[in-house]
């Protein structure tokens, strides 16, 4: 069992330092899937997220963790003299893409889709859900060095699906334990209800555009990248809520709902570990499913 990390004394996302008062900053709730699946239905309605502790093998995580960064050993990311399984980061720039490409082929591995689907993962939605669910092809896998400014800035995934049902859960899965300097995921406390009022009001300005713009990300009416913001603190001022933050070890997942505000900190480990995470999305196979979803992901898909 690994003690809580070091808390940075700055969190810091895409050039925003996250206010550390503690009606700006907090500690995610956990949950343990053996609460009952009722409870657990309920936390989530209330939260708009559950931090499953250990609902997947730790050795499972662990080994997908090894896999995947002795694959990124031959482009010289790893210092020297490390087990791989670590993920010392060298301090050395990638080649351009050549971790994106890597990553492109490891989400197409049978192997990784049976971790995305296995008996623990899948078991939990078929019970949230309370009927055979889907999982989509798509699945996001990422690796982010020390000291990378670039963050995911705040957003709900609603905006990235709009053309399945809104009931569609993300599963975010830290490959590796993931203490808070390591930026990992930050949910913005109480923010389901903001981002149902927020894809509202994109609903309405919308509605004139023509179909395939209407559910897209990028559309005229959207940031950049489809983001709410990159100015996280500010966005918890305006809310009047606070960033929720997560000392995470392998084998935890965190199930959000389509709406929760999220966003990522730079990885400040003091140990220099690469953070690996994937997120990946299911929902019942009754339901509306967004078939832009339905290939495999690659960084340049458009989505
Ligand atoms: O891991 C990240 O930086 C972003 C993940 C994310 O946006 C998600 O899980 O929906």
């Amino acid at each position: 069992m690994n003690g809580p990390g070091a808390v940075p004394s700055v969190l810091v996302s895409n050039g925003f330092t996250l206010e550390a008062a503690p009606e700006r900053l907090g500690r995610l709730k956990a949950s343990e899937p053996s609460e009952g699946i009722d409870v657990l239905r309920d936390r989530f309605a209330e939260e708009g997220y559950l931090w499953l502790k250990g609902l997947l093998s730790r050795d499972d995580v662990v080994g997908l963790r090894r896999r995947i960064l002795s694959l990124l050993e031959p482009l010289g990311l790893l210092a020297g003299g490390t087990d791989p399984a670590e993920g010392i980061y060298s301090g050395r720039d990638e080649r351009r893409g050549e971790g994106h490409r890597i990553m492109g082929e490891l989400v197409r591995w049978e192997g990784f889709e049976a971790f995305c689907s296995s008996k623990n993962l899948r078991g939990f939605f078929e019970a949230f859900f309370g009927g055979a669910v889907h999982l989509h092809r798509r699945k996001i896998l990422r690796h982010t060095v020390p000291g990378d400014p670039s963050c995911t800035g705040a957003h709900y995934d609603l905006t990235y699906l709009r053309a399945g049902t809104d009931s569609v859960c993300t599963a975010w899965i830290p490959i590796g334990d993931t203490p808070v300097a390591m930026g990992g995921l930050t949910y913005l406390e109480g923010s389901d209800a903001a981002g149902r009022s927020l894809e509202a009001a994109f609903v309405a300005k919308n509605a004139s555009l023509p179909p395939q713009e209407r559910i897209s990300a990028y559309n005229k009416n959207m940031t950049a990248e489809g983001w709410v913001t990159r100015d996280l603190p500010s966005l918890a001022r305006r809310l009047g809520s606070r960033w929720l933050v997560a000392d995470y070890e392998a084998g935890d997942v965190v199930v959000h709902s389509a709406y929760m505000i999220h966003a990522a900190t730079v990885n400040e480990d003091p140990r220099r570990r690469i953070r690996l995470s994937t997120d990946i999305r299911y929902q019942r196979v009754d339901e509306r499913i967004d078939t832009r979803w339905n290939s495999h992901w690659n960084p340049d898909d458009g989505l």
